[in-house]
């Protein structure tokens, strides 16, 4: 029997990911701009350090590094959420995490679409963070009926992406040509429309509830609201910024500039205004202008353990309760300070972290360990001792509940935040999605047991 072989999904992500920057960037120009920023301070900062550079390529990441980027959507229902995660099913992206951002102000829950496994991520880490909307956070119930009553009546998928979802689904894969027609599909999705699916009463309306309201609810459809490229030296992008007329946010999220990089570092570029037409009842346009899309850049760093994890947020809440960063910028110095004089007390070399439990490793055998034999039960401390093994960090994949507040905020305004009572509902979130997320430890947990028990396979493979 003939077996029609598919396209791998990995390959189809990453096509996706390429259609996606090659779409924002003729869309906004600024983000271009980055990628050309971080492109060049990428290659400055591999070529001034050999040792990354091999490093990188050891552990097979350097191709992916210039490759790589993250998205980010809102979606307003929980039909759109369920759709949502069969297209990204297709792509081999799943629901990793959960967070919450009603604490920060910002009526939605989140998680992010990502490649689970090393294999998939070494080949295309493509990543959307995906927020839905909490219309039940909004206190005014008539407004509340008005926009789900709006957002139940739009579509969001073509009628492709649907038939192409399903077709995937029922054969196990898409064929060449279905794949090619997929992403161009999907892509409409994701797309910018200038012509707002409400009238300018209804936006002011929605916007005056909450801006991030009137983001989801006034628009056809789930626009991609940034792209960000992975850079490995955030600062310099940072200082680099704006020599080519782009203002980036006040400070950097996330932990200080460290010699070990930990989780995850992000700044951004405020949301730029665009241009949009209102349609009112009496088919009416009138122009108006709406505030969502920017631009970021992050830095990854080594995934921690509940452990580390535990003393990163003890540490970031420590800091805060010091100096808060303020919107303007005004006491950025100090902030970054305070976040260096908390992090102290995070140790600071691969060896202390890994000691101290604190982070994920990737164990590989030496060069010694190629042409050792070892018992298949050896622990991995003996094995490190004896020079046959060594280590690398793992890369966080995720994101952070309290850097992606402060990016939201960033791209709100600075007018006063407004407050929510936290109110995670991850049950909630996981209806809507029709199925659990992944949680991020077990995973990172999974990698690094998987590379310990490689090394001893080979190790005890060499002395049979
Ligand atoms: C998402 C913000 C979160 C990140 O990098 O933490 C995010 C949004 O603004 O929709 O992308
Ligand atoms: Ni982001």
């Amino acid at each position: 029997m003939l077996t029609k072989s598919y396209v791998s999904s990995c390959t189809i992500r990453s096509a996706f990911s390429a259609a996606m920057s090659a779409m924002y960037r003729t869309e906004v120009h600024a983000y271009g701009t980055l990628m050309d920023i971080v492109a060049k301070v990428n290659a400055a900062t591999l070529a001034a350090d050999p040792v990354l550079r091999h490093r990188l390529e050891e552990t097979n990441s350097l191709e992916r590094v210039s490759e790589e980027r993250h998205g980010a959507i809102r979606l307003g229902t929980a039909a759109e959420l369920a759709m949502m995660r069969r297209v990204f099913a297709v792509m081999g992206m799943f629901p990793v995490g959960y967070y919450d951002l009603s604490e920060a102000g910002v009526p939605v829950h989140s998680t992010a679409f990502r490649p689970v496994g090393d294999v998939a991520l070494k080949r295309n880490p493509f990543r959307v963070f995906t927020s839905l909307l909490r219309l039940d956070l909004i206190a005014d119930e008539e407004l509340r009926a008005e926009a789900d009553a709006i957002l139940q009546k739009r579509q969001i998928f073509t009628a492709g992406a649907i038939e192409l979802t399903e077709k995937a689904e029922r054969q196990g894969g898409l064929g060449d040509d279905d794949a090619e027609h997929f992403v161009a599909e999907v892509l409409e999705t994701f797309r910018w429309h200038d012509q707002a699916n409400v009238g300018l009463a209804m936006y002011g309306r929605l916007h005056d509830a909450h801006r991030l309201i009137a983001d989801v609810v006034s628009f056809k459809g789930p626009h991609i609201n940034h792209l960000t490229p992975r850079t490995l030296d955030i600062d310099e992008v940072q200082r680099l910024m704006p020599e080519y007329g782009i203002a980036p946010k006040a400070v950097v999220e996330g932990p200080p500039s460290r010699r070990c990089a930990i989780l995850l570092r992000q700044t951004s570029f405020k949301a730029l205004e665009e241009a949009v037409s209102f349609r009112d009842a009496s088919g009416h346009w009138q122009e108006g202008t709406h505030t969502a899309r920017f631009g970021e850049i992050e830095s990854r760093g080594i995934a921690l353990t509940p452990k580390g994890r535990a003393l990163y947020d003890k540490l970031l809440t420590d800091s805060r309760k010091v100096v808060r960063p303020a919107a303007d910028g005004s006491n950025a110095a100090a902030y970054e300070k305070a976040l260096v004089d908390a992090f102290v007390l995070f140790p600071d070399s691969w060896a202390e972290i890994r000691a101290q439990g604190l982070g994920y490793f990737r164990y590989s055998l030496t060069e010694k360990g190629e042409s050792a034999v070892a018992s298949a039960d050896a622990s991995i401390e003996q094995l490190l001792l004896d020079g046959l093994v060594c280590f690398d960090a793992i890369v966080y994949e995720d994101f952070l509940p309290v850097s992606a507040a402060g990016i939201f905020q960033s791209n709100l305004g600075d007018e006063a935040t407004q407050e929510f009572t936290a109110s995670p509902n991850q049950q909630r979130f996981e209806r809507d999605l029709g199925t659990p997320v992944l949680n991020e430890f077990d995973h990172y947990a999974g990698i690094e047991a998987q590379s310990i028990a490689e090394c001893r396979a080979r190790l005890s493979a060499a002395q049979a």
